[in-house]
Protein backbone atom coordinates (compact mmCIF):
# COMPACT_ATOMS: atom_id res chain seq x y z
CA UNK A 1 0.00 0.00 0.00
CA UNK A 2 2.87 2.33 0.64
CA UNK A 3 4.87 1.40 -1.91
CA UNK A 4 2.06 2.27 -3.86
CA UNK A 5 1.37 5.94 -2.70
CA UNK A 6 4.67 6.43 -3.05
CA UNK A 7 5.31 5.26 -6.47
CA UNK A 8 1.86 7.77 -7.38
CA UNK A 9 3.48 10.45 -5.91
CA UNK A 10 7.14 9.73 -7.70
CA UNK A 11 5.38 8.95 -11.04
CA UNK A 12 5.52 13.06 -12.29
CA UNK A 13 8.66 13.57 -11.06
CA UNK A 14 9.73 10.06 -13.36
CA UNK A 15 7.77 11.19 -15.87
CA UNK A 16 9.53 14.82 -15.55
CA UNK A 17 13.25 13.19 -15.88
CA UNK A 18 12.25 12.27 -19.34
CA UNK A 19 13.08 15.73 -20.53
CA UNK A 20 16.35 15.89 -18.62
CA UNK A 21 19.97 14.04 -18.97
CA UNK A 22 18.57 11.50 -16.25
CA UNK A 23 19.72 8.19 -17.04
CA UNK A 24 19.33 5.18 -14.37
CA UNK A 25 16.94 2.49 -15.41
CA UNK A 26 17.32 1.79 -11.85
CA UNK A 27 15.87 4.24 -10.00
CA UNK A 28 13.80 5.71 -12.58
CA UNK A 29 10.92 2.82 -13.65
CA UNK A 30 9.78 4.60 -16.31
CA UNK A 31 12.87 5.32 -17.68
CA UNK A 32 13.93 1.81 -17.17
CA UNK A 33 9.95 0.09 -18.29
CA UNK A 34 10.75 -2.65 -20.75
CA UNK A 35 7.03 -2.30 -21.90
CA UNK A 36 8.02 1.41 -22.65
CA UNK A 37 11.26 0.59 -24.57
CA UNK A 38 9.99 -1.51 -26.16
CA UNK A 39 7.38 1.29 -27.64
CA UNK A 40 10.55 3.15 -28.32
CA UNK A 41 11.08 5.34 -25.43
CA UNK A 42 14.78 5.31 -24.68
CA UNK A 43 15.38 5.19 -28.42
CA UNK A 44 13.56 8.02 -28.82
CA UNK A 45 15.27 9.88 -26.19
CA UNK A 46 18.42 8.99 -27.33
CA UNK A 47 17.87 9.90 -31.14
CA UNK A 48 16.44 13.43 -29.87
CA UNK A 49 18.94 13.75 -27.68
CA UNK A 50 21.33 13.33 -30.69
CA UNK A 51 20.19 15.55 -33.08
CA UNK A 52 19.55 18.68 -30.86
CA UNK A 53 23.21 17.95 -29.83
CA UNK A 54 24.37 17.72 -33.74
CA UNK A 55 22.29 21.28 -33.99
CA UNK A 56 24.04 22.97 -31.25
CA UNK A 57 27.46 21.78 -32.19
CA UNK A 58 26.63 23.70 -36.04
CA UNK A 59 26.04 26.76 -33.83
CA UNK A 60 29.49 26.59 -32.17
CA UNK A 61 31.42 25.16 -34.93
CA UNK A 62 33.63 28.56 -35.13
CA UNK A 63 34.91 27.98 -31.87
CA UNK A 64 37.18 25.47 -33.44
CA UNK A 65 39.98 24.99 -36.50
CA UNK A 66 38.12 23.03 -39.57
CA UNK A 67 40.93 20.05 -38.85
CA UNK A 68 39.57 19.57 -35.57
CA UNK A 69 36.37 19.80 -36.38
CA UNK A 70 36.98 17.32 -39.06
CA UNK A 71 38.84 14.92 -36.27
CA UNK A 72 36.04 15.13 -33.90
CA UNK A 73 33.09 14.48 -36.14
CA UNK A 74 34.80 11.48 -37.83
CA UNK A 75 36.63 10.12 -34.55
CA UNK A 76 34.41 11.34 -31.70
CA UNK A 77 37.89 12.72 -30.27
CA UNK A 78 40.54 15.07 -30.69
CA UNK A 79 43.89 14.57 -29.86
CA UNK A 80 46.54 16.95 -29.27
CA UNK A 81 50.44 16.25 -28.20
CA UNK A 82 52.32 18.91 -27.38
CA UNK A 83 49.17 21.00 -25.92
CA UNK A 84 51.02 24.04 -23.97
CA UNK A 85 54.05 25.40 -25.00
CA UNK A 86 56.80 23.75 -23.47
CA UNK A 87 57.92 26.30 -20.34
CA UNK A 88 53.51 26.72 -19.71
CA UNK A 89 53.29 22.85 -19.36
CA UNK A 90 56.74 22.22 -16.70
CA UNK A 91 55.48 25.38 -15.02
CA UNK A 92 52.12 23.73 -14.60
CA UNK A 93 53.25 20.28 -13.22
CA UNK A 94 55.87 22.07 -11.09
CA UNK A 95 53.13 23.98 -9.87
CA UNK A 96 50.68 20.87 -9.12
CA UNK A 97 53.83 18.81 -7.67
CA UNK A 98 54.20 21.25 -5.23
CA UNK A 99 50.58 22.14 -4.48
CA UNK A 100 49.64 19.74 -1.40
CA UNK A 101 46.15 21.37 -0.48
CA UNK A 102 42.79 19.21 0.48
CA UNK A 103 42.00 16.31 -1.84
CA UNK A 104 39.39 13.65 -1.76
CA UNK A 105 40.40 9.66 -2.25
CA UNK A 106 37.79 7.36 -3.45
CA UNK A 107 38.38 3.68 -4.64
CA UNK A 108 36.88 2.32 -7.80
CA UNK A 109 37.48 -1.38 -7.96
CA UNK A 110 41.13 -1.57 -7.23
CA UNK A 111 41.96 1.67 -8.43
CA UNK A 112 42.50 4.60 -6.00
CA UNK A 113 41.32 7.68 -7.69
CA UNK A 114 42.19 11.26 -6.11
CA UNK A 115 41.02 14.38 -6.66
CA UNK A 116 41.36 18.17 -6.32
CA UNK A 117 38.64 20.31 -6.47
CA UNK A 118 39.48 23.99 -8.10
CA UNK A 119 38.08 26.41 -6.13
CA UNK A 120 38.93 30.16 -5.88
CA UNK A 121 42.16 29.47 -3.63
CA UNK A 122 43.42 26.52 -5.14
CA UNK A 123 43.37 27.78 -8.69
CA UNK A 124 45.50 30.83 -7.13
CA UNK A 125 47.63 28.75 -5.85
CA UNK A 126 48.41 26.84 -9.57
CA UNK A 127 48.01 30.01 -11.24
CA UNK A 128 49.53 28.32 -14.80
CA UNK A 129 46.40 26.30 -14.50
CA UNK A 130 43.92 29.48 -14.90
CA UNK A 131 45.81 29.91 -17.95
CA UNK A 132 45.66 26.54 -19.15
CA UNK A 133 42.10 26.70 -18.96
CA UNK A 134 41.51 30.26 -20.40
CA UNK A 135 43.17 28.85 -23.52
CA UNK A 136 41.53 29.53 -26.75
CA UNK A 137 41.83 25.53 -28.01
CA UNK A 138 40.62 24.31 -24.47
CA UNK A 139 37.66 26.31 -24.30
CA UNK A 140 36.76 25.88 -27.84
CA UNK A 141 37.40 21.77 -27.89
CA UNK A 142 35.18 21.47 -24.65
CA UNK A 143 32.40 23.09 -25.97
CA UNK A 144 32.14 21.64 -29.28
CA UNK A 145 32.51 18.24 -28.19
CA UNK A 146 30.27 18.96 -25.08
CA UNK A 147 27.79 20.96 -27.93
CA UNK A 148 27.17 23.62 -24.94
CA UNK A 149 29.14 27.08 -24.40
CA UNK A 150 29.49 26.42 -20.94
CA UNK A 151 32.33 25.74 -18.63
CA UNK A 152 33.08 22.17 -17.70
CA UNK A 153 33.66 21.03 -14.29
CA UNK A 154 37.67 20.96 -13.93
CA UNK A 155 39.65 18.90 -11.43
CA UNK A 156 43.22 17.79 -11.14
CA UNK A 157 43.02 13.83 -10.81
CA UNK A 158 45.47 11.20 -10.33
CA UNK A 159 44.32 7.42 -11.40
CA UNK A 160 46.47 5.21 -8.85
CA UNK A 161 45.70 1.55 -10.69
CA UNK A 162 46.48 -1.87 -8.41
CA UNK A 163 46.47 0.71 -5.29
CA UNK A 164 44.17 -1.09 -2.88
CA UNK A 165 42.47 -4.40 -2.59
CA UNK A 166 39.26 -5.11 -4.91
CA UNK A 167 37.79 -6.37 -8.13
CA UNK A 168 38.85 -5.26 -11.03
CA UNK A 169 38.37 -1.09 -11.49
CA UNK A 170 34.80 -0.63 -13.32
CA UNK A 171 35.94 1.34 -15.78
CA UNK A 172 38.23 -0.91 -17.36
CA UNK A 173 35.17 -2.29 -19.21
CA UNK A 174 34.34 -0.42 -22.85
CA UNK A 175 31.30 1.72 -22.13
CA UNK A 176 29.29 4.42 -23.00
CA UNK A 177 29.17 7.36 -20.04
CA UNK A 178 25.28 7.84 -20.96
CA UNK A 179 22.99 7.99 -23.58
CA UNK A 180 24.04 11.39 -25.46
CA UNK A 181 26.60 13.47 -26.41
CA UNK A 182 28.69 14.47 -23.89
CA UNK A 183 32.46 15.68 -23.68
CA UNK A 184 35.05 14.72 -21.16
CA UNK A 185 38.69 16.03 -21.43
CA UNK A 186 42.32 15.25 -19.88
CA UNK A 187 45.65 16.88 -20.35
CA UNK A 188 48.08 14.21 -19.10
CA UNK A 189 50.28 15.76 -16.85
CA UNK A 190 52.71 12.18 -16.67
CA UNK A 191 53.48 9.91 -19.74
CA UNK A 192 50.82 7.28 -20.26
CA UNK A 193 52.57 3.73 -21.27
CA UNK A 194 50.52 1.66 -23.50
CA UNK A 195 50.38 -0.72 -20.21
CA UNK A 196 49.68 1.46 -18.17
CA UNK A 197 45.85 2.32 -18.25
CA UNK A 198 45.95 4.26 -21.23
CA UNK A 199 42.67 6.04 -22.03
CA UNK A 200 40.62 3.66 -24.92
CA UNK A 201 38.64 4.75 -27.40
CA UNK A 202 36.92 3.23 -30.49
CA UNK A 203 36.65 5.93 -33.19
CA UNK A 204 34.03 6.59 -34.88
CA UNK A 205 31.88 5.00 -31.63
CA UNK A 206 29.79 8.65 -30.28
CA UNK A 207 27.90 8.72 -33.99
CA UNK A 208 24.68 7.53 -33.81
CA UNK A 209 24.25 4.93 -36.73
CA UNK A 210 21.22 2.71 -37.33
CA UNK A 211 22.82 -0.24 -36.18
CA UNK A 212 23.70 1.63 -33.22
CA UNK A 213 19.94 2.72 -32.41
CA UNK A 214 19.04 -0.76 -32.52
CA UNK A 215 21.82 -1.81 -30.12
CA UNK A 216 20.70 0.99 -27.53
CA UNK A 217 16.81 -0.17 -28.39
CA UNK A 218 17.64 -4.17 -27.13
CA UNK A 219 20.18 -2.77 -24.21
CA UNK A 220 17.27 -0.49 -22.95
CA UNK A 221 14.71 -3.52 -22.83
CA UNK A 222 16.94 -5.24 -19.95
CA UNK A 223 18.91 -2.83 -18.72
CA UNK A 224 17.21 -2.65 -15.31
CA UNK A 225 17.57 -5.59 -14.04
CA UNK A 226 21.37 -6.05 -15.46
CA UNK A 227 23.62 -8.47 -13.20
CA UNK A 228 25.75 -5.09 -14.43
CA UNK A 229 25.18 -2.20 -11.92
CA UNK A 230 27.03 -0.01 -14.84
CA UNK A 231 24.36 -1.36 -17.33
CA UNK A 232 21.19 -0.66 -14.11
CA UNK A 233 22.47 3.28 -14.10
CA UNK A 234 22.44 4.08 -17.88
CA UNK A 235 26.42 3.82 -18.58
CA UNK A 236 25.85 0.73 -20.81
CA UNK A 237 28.65 -1.76 -21.23
CA UNK A 238 29.64 -3.17 -24.68
CA UNK A 239 31.64 -6.13 -25.38
CA UNK A 240 34.67 -5.56 -28.07
CA UNK A 241 32.99 -8.57 -29.80
CA UNK A 242 29.86 -6.65 -30.42
CA UNK A 243 31.88 -3.79 -32.07
CA UNK A 244 32.32 -5.32 -35.80
CA UNK A 245 29.01 -6.22 -36.24
CA UNK A 246 27.83 -2.37 -35.28
CA UNK A 247 30.45 -1.65 -37.75
CA UNK A 248 33.25 0.31 -35.53
CA UNK A 249 36.67 -0.82 -35.33
CA UNK A 250 38.89 -1.84 -32.49
CA UNK A 251 39.53 0.37 -29.38
CA UNK A 252 42.29 2.61 -29.93
CA UNK A 253 44.25 2.99 -26.83
CA UNK A 254 46.32 6.40 -26.43
CA UNK A 255 50.20 5.65 -25.00
CA UNK A 256 50.83 9.60 -25.16
CA UNK A 257 53.75 11.34 -23.79
CA UNK A 258 52.64 14.01 -20.66
CA UNK A 259 51.60 17.35 -22.38
CA UNK A 260 48.96 15.23 -24.62
CA UNK A 261 45.50 16.85 -24.60
CA UNK A 262 42.38 14.50 -25.39
CA UNK A 263 39.02 15.75 -26.13
CA UNK A 264 36.03 12.58 -26.00
CA UNK A 265 32.25 12.92 -26.68
CA UNK A 266 31.99 9.61 -23.99
CA UNK A 267 28.77 8.57 -26.04
CA UNK A 268 31.48 6.81 -27.63
CA UNK A 269 32.56 3.55 -26.78
CA UNK A 270 35.42 4.04 -24.43
CA UNK A 271 37.35 2.29 -21.23
CA UNK A 272 40.83 2.96 -18.90
CA UNK A 273 42.81 0.29 -20.08
CA UNK A 274 44.41 -2.42 -18.28
CA UNK A 275 47.52 -1.76 -16.09
CA UNK A 276 50.34 -4.47 -15.89
CA UNK A 277 51.37 -3.40 -13.11
CA UNK A 278 50.43 -0.59 -9.92
CA UNK A 279 50.82 2.96 -12.39
CA UNK A 280 50.16 6.58 -11.75
CA UNK A 281 48.90 8.37 -14.48
CA UNK A 282 47.87 12.44 -13.47
CA UNK A 283 45.78 14.51 -14.87
CA UNK A 284 44.02 17.93 -15.66
CA UNK A 285 40.25 16.39 -16.09
CA UNK A 286 37.22 18.11 -17.19
CA UNK A 287 34.01 16.86 -17.44
CA UNK A 288 30.94 18.70 -19.42
CA UNK A 289 27.85 17.35 -18.93
CA UNK A 290 24.16 19.87 -19.52
CA UNK A 291 21.45 19.03 -19.78
CA UNK A 292 20.50 17.06 -23.62
CA UNK A 293 17.32 18.50 -24.21
CA UNK A 294 16.42 22.96 -23.75
CA UNK A 295 16.43 23.67 -20.39
CA UNK A 296 17.06 27.11 -18.47
CA UNK A 297 19.39 25.15 -15.86
CA UNK A 298 21.76 24.56 -19.06
CA UNK A 299 22.22 27.99 -19.55
CA UNK A 300 23.58 29.21 -16.08
CA UNK A 301 27.18 30.28 -16.62
CA UNK A 302 28.68 28.43 -14.26
CA UNK A 303 32.59 29.32 -13.63
CA UNK A 304 35.22 27.04 -12.62
CA UNK A 305 35.97 28.40 -9.44
CA UNK A 306 32.22 27.90 -8.63
CA UNK A 307 32.10 24.38 -10.57
CA UNK A 308 34.92 23.89 -7.79
CA UNK A 309 33.49 25.13 -4.42
CA UNK A 310 30.21 23.17 -5.84
CA UNK A 311 32.40 19.84 -5.60
CA UNK A 312 33.89 20.91 -2.41
CA UNK A 313 30.72 21.86 -0.81
CA UNK A 314 29.26 18.33 -1.95
CA UNK A 315 32.20 16.30 -0.38
CA UNK A 316 31.05 18.31 3.06
CA UNK A 317 27.55 17.57 2.76
CA UNK A 318 28.52 13.49 2.16
CA UNK A 319 30.85 14.21 5.15
CA UNK A 320 28.01 15.56 7.68
CA UNK A 321 25.67 12.67 6.71
CA UNK A 322 28.54 9.91 7.56
CA UNK A 323 28.98 12.22 10.77
CA UNK A 324 25.07 12.05 11.35
CA UNK A 325 25.17 8.08 10.58
CA UNK A 326 22.95 8.27 7.56
CA UNK A 327 25.33 6.82 4.58
CA UNK A 328 28.90 6.67 4.84
CA UNK A 329 30.73 8.66 2.03
CA UNK A 330 33.22 7.26 -0.31
CA UNK A 331 35.40 10.65 -1.01
CA UNK A 332 37.68 10.65 1.87
CA UNK A 333 39.71 13.62 2.88
CA UNK A 334 43.34 13.52 3.03
CA UNK A 335 45.58 15.93 3.76
CA UNK A 336 49.19 16.71 3.02
CA UNK A 337 49.38 14.44 0.09
CA UNK A 338 50.38 15.85 -3.99
CA UNK A 339 48.58 14.52 -6.75
CA UNK A 340 51.94 12.79 -8.02
CA UNK A 341 52.27 10.87 -4.71
CA UNK A 342 51.97 6.79 -4.73
CA UNK A 343 49.59 5.41 -2.67
CA UNK A 344 52.43 3.76 -0.42
CA UNK A 345 54.49 6.71 -0.07
CA UNK A 346 51.54 8.92 1.27
CA UNK A 347 51.36 10.01 4.79
CA UNK A 348 47.51 10.92 5.11
CA UNK A 349 45.03 11.69 8.13
CA UNK A 350 42.28 8.37 6.97
CA UNK A 351 42.67 5.36 5.93
CA UNK A 352 42.50 4.03 2.13
CA UNK A 353 38.66 4.24 1.11
CA UNK A 354 37.28 1.23 0.32
CA UNK A 355 33.46 2.84 -0.66
CA UNK A 356 31.95 2.96 -4.06
CA UNK A 357 30.12 5.97 -5.65
CA UNK A 358 30.43 6.08 -9.06
CA UNK A 359 30.02 9.53 -11.22
CA UNK A 360 29.80 8.02 -14.73
O1 LIG B 1 40.17 7.10 -17.06
C1 LIG B 1 39.96 6.71 -18.20
O2 LIG B 1 40.86 6.41 -18.99
C2 LIG B 1 38.53 6.58 -18.67
C3 LIG B 1 37.57 6.48 -17.56
C4 LIG B 1 36.15 6.67 -17.99
O3 LIG B 1 35.51 5.78 -18.43
C5 LIG B 1 35.54 8.00 -17.84
O4 LIG B 1 36.17 8.93 -17.32
O5 LIG B 1 34.38 8.13 -18.26
FE1 LIG C 1 33.46 6.49 -18.96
Amino acid sequence: MLAQISRAAMTPVWLAQLATGTKSFERNPVIGSRRLNEWGLHARRVRLAYQLAQARRRRLADLVSARDREAFDRDGFVLRPNFLPEEQFAALVAQVRAYRGPLREISEGDTVMRKIALDRKTLAAIPMLSAALQSHDWRGLIRYAGSRDAEPVVWIQSILRHACPGPEDPQTFLHADTFHPTVKAWLFLTDVAADAGPFTYVPGSHRLTERRLEWERRMSLSARFSPNAEDRQGSFRIDPAELEPLGLPPPRAFAVPANTLIVADTFGFHARGPSERPSLRVEIWAYGRRSPFPSPAALVPWTTAALGRRSVLSWGLGDLLERAGIKQHAWRARTGVSAFDLPWETTGSSEPAFGSSLVL
